[in-house]
């Protein structure tokens, strides 16, 4: 025992002074974290080899970055008890990437706060949580024993009266430790794709750390969560109230009520399927979509019909099908508000005792999909991670596969509903896939508009397989099959492309004139086709399908297509289409929309506001959650 004293005396002689040893302790902390941190990236493989590669190496810098600027709150909080608190921040630390990573072998995302608040996400892991859980993950543990047995070392050496440093002395330290930590952030950030961050969240965590992206993603809840006012008032509650009792179509007998009740219902949002395709046929006569062509000849097709997406793209497409409101303002819905109560069709087939599936081959992450889909009541989510990659096209899966196995995937004993996003028609059209393509498109052969129309007849090649399987399966006519584009192929930059392949010159009128998608729907019993060329748009299909099904929709802001002569559609940008005239909200201009003739503003603006009132709802509602707090 002596010995062991003269021992520690030694030690305390020769080490000198007490920081030293911290030092090691602090390097030894920090070094372990960002050992699991770079763990967390490769096990998951958000980031491979080779290990020291340009993106990991700025990964890792960003991460270290949070490190030192934990570090710095912990100097400048903490004196006594620094190096304990040092110790419990790091046992978290450990245990939230031990988490992160459990949580994404299974779900393919680091947690969020919002997966949190969904404890039914987490709560459904829990079984399989063992089995997910690798012995090398022992990794998170490691530091431990080493820095408990400094700890104790330290306090056998110096017992408590060790290295206390003066107020002064920490925010001095803190701040130029923050600055550090901000600096590594800060380039990281400046050198990434930060881009890409929109769209999906294991982006983030991809280029800047898991750990950054925590901060992001906890950021981000506050802002919407607290900082914006989610409270909704007694005078908005009324407002809504009395909205959709005007809204209301009060017929006793609408028009082809319940003509689907009971029916399965397949909805197939096609990647980038514009209007202008349908129809049409190049110089030698060939069709573009044959299959559709001949699809819209069996079905009620809506001519008019057009694309209402904000910044959310695809996933707004989605979100107008399904709740019949509008995407946000600014950003995407399914980012900033996955947590809502929705009225959506799933939620209100699942009332029906329906099994309800969405089928998309690429990563659940994407457009936060997998959070959301919780929330718009999709039980089942069938990601690229469970389709066999048998046949490649542009981002992955063909199409044609995805619907083949989507298909295999349904229990077909219990009625469905199935929501299928297809992805292969996906901008920019020039994919490996489509050089060899076998459909000529003469002049237009190595184009923009080439490789479009190679995708988009790929797309409906893919399509007439699966009506085919469908009708073998004994489906077509049991089920009521929805079909429609999600947004434009040719964006604002390559009009001139677009303008020259339909013979026309550019101006506002008729460009704003082409933003349609085709919209088909079979139901049951349709015998010939039938084209509606009522103004419509995506928010309309909730409530037309959901009378052929037999259900009433109360929060629908959309109208039913089928019992309505009241034709308009209002797009996000706040533009209004009607059957008589457009309003550009970026020109302020009204338009004849027959002859594209310049109107009397004036003659309109009582009607354009009052159909604009729709927005200003749909905005209330996302915001405060209102569907949730209704009586
Ligand atoms: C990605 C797909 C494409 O999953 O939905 O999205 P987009 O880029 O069209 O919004
Ligand atoms: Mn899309």
């Amino acid at each position: 025992m002596n010995m062991l004293n003269n021992f520690f005396k030694g030690i305390k002689n020769k080490v000198k002074p007490v920081s030293s040893v911290e030092l090691l302790y602090w390097g030894m902390l920090i070094g372990a974290l960002l050992i699991k941190s770079f763990y967390f990236q490769i096990t998951t493989k958000l980031n491979g080899r080779p290990f020291f590669s340009v993106m990991n190496r700025y990964m890792l810098l960003s991460s270290f970055g949070v490190l030192l600027i934990i570090a710095s709150i912990v100097i400048l909080a903490f004196n006594k008890k620094r190096r304990i608190v040092l110790l419990i921040v790091d046992i978290i630390m450990s245990l939230l990437l031990l988490a992160d990573t459990i949580y994404y072998r299974y779900y393919n995302a680091a947690i969020s706060v919002s997966v949190l608040y969904q404890m039914g996400l987490v709560g459904s892991v829990g079984d399989s949580i063992t089995s997910l859980f690798k012995v090398k993950d022992i990794i998170f543990f490691i530091d431990f024993p080493f820095l408990i047995g400094t700890l104790l070392f330290m306090r056998k050496l110096w017992g408590k009266t060790v290295a206390h440093f003066h107020i002064y002395k920490r925010l001095a330290i803190a701040v130029i430790i923050f600055i550090l930590g901000f600096s590594c952030i800060k380039i990281t950030y400046n050198n990434v794709d930060t881009s890409t961050f929109p769209y999906d969240d294991n982006y983030v965590s991809r280029y800047m750390g898991v750990s950054y992206f925590h901060g992001y993603d906890i950021k981000r809840f506050i802002k919407e969560n607290f900082l914006t006012d989610r409270n909704l008032t007694a005078e908005e509650k009324q407002q809504i109230e009395n909205f959709f009792n005007e809204k209301k179509n009060d017929s006793d007998n609408p028009k082809y009520r319940g003509v689907a009740k009971g029916k399965n219902l397949i909805i197939v949002q096609v990647e980038a399927l514009q209007h202008f395709v349908i129809n049409r046929k190049l110089e030698d006569g060939r069709e573009i979509t044959p299959n559709l062509n001949k699809l819209i000849n069996e079905s009620a097709y809506f001519d008019n019909f057009y694309y209402q997406i904000g910044g959310g793209n695809t996933s707004d497409a989605e979100f107008l099908v399904n709740t019949s409101l509008f995407p946000i303002k600014e950003g995407s819905v399914y980012f900033r508000f996955p947590s809502n109560t929705y009225h959506s069709i799933g939620n209100m087939l699942k009332e029906q005792g329906y099994d309800t599936y969405a089928f998309h081959a690429n990563n659940p992450t994407f457009w936060n999909r997998n959070v959301i889909y919780k929330s718009i009541g999709f039980d089942e989510f069938m990601t690229n991670k469970r389709y066999v990659l048998d046949e490649y096209v542009g981002w992955g899966l063909g199409d044609k596969s995805f619907y083949r196995q989507s298909l295999e995937r349904i229990d077909k004993s219990k009625p469905f509903y199935g929501f299928m996003i297809s992805l292969s028609s996906h901008f920019p059209y020039k994919y490996q896939y489509f050089e060899e393509y076998d459909f000529d498109t003469g002049k237009y052969e190595g184009t923009f508009m080439g490789y479009y129309i190679k995708s988009i007849h790929y797309a409906d090649e893919a399509l007439g397989e699966f009506i085919e399987n469908l009708k073998q399966q004994g489906l077509y006519d049991n089920s009521l099959l929805v079909i429609y584009g999600d947004h434009m192929a040719v964006p604002r930059d390559k009009a001139d492309e677009l303008m020259n392949f339909l013979g026309m010159e550019f101006n506002e009128f008729d460009w704003a004139k082409l933003q349609k998608v085709p919209c088909l729907i079979h139901y049951p019993g349709v015998e010939n086709g039938k084209v509606f060329d009522i103004t419509a748009g995506q928010i309309d299909l909730l409530p037309t399908i959901m009378n052929l099904m037999g259900i009433d929709t109360p929060y629908a802001l959309g109208k039913d297509l089928f019992n309505t002569d009241y034709g308009y559609a209002v797009l996000r940008n706040s533009s209004v289409i009607t059957d008589k005239y457009i309003y550009l909200s970026n020109t302020r201009k009204v338009y004849d929309i027959n002859t594209g003739k310049e109107l009397d503003q004036s003659l309109y603006d009582d009607e354009i506001e009052s159909l604009q009132q729709d927005l200003f709802i749909s905005d209330i509602i996302i915001q405060k959650n209102a569907l949730a707090k209704m009586d």
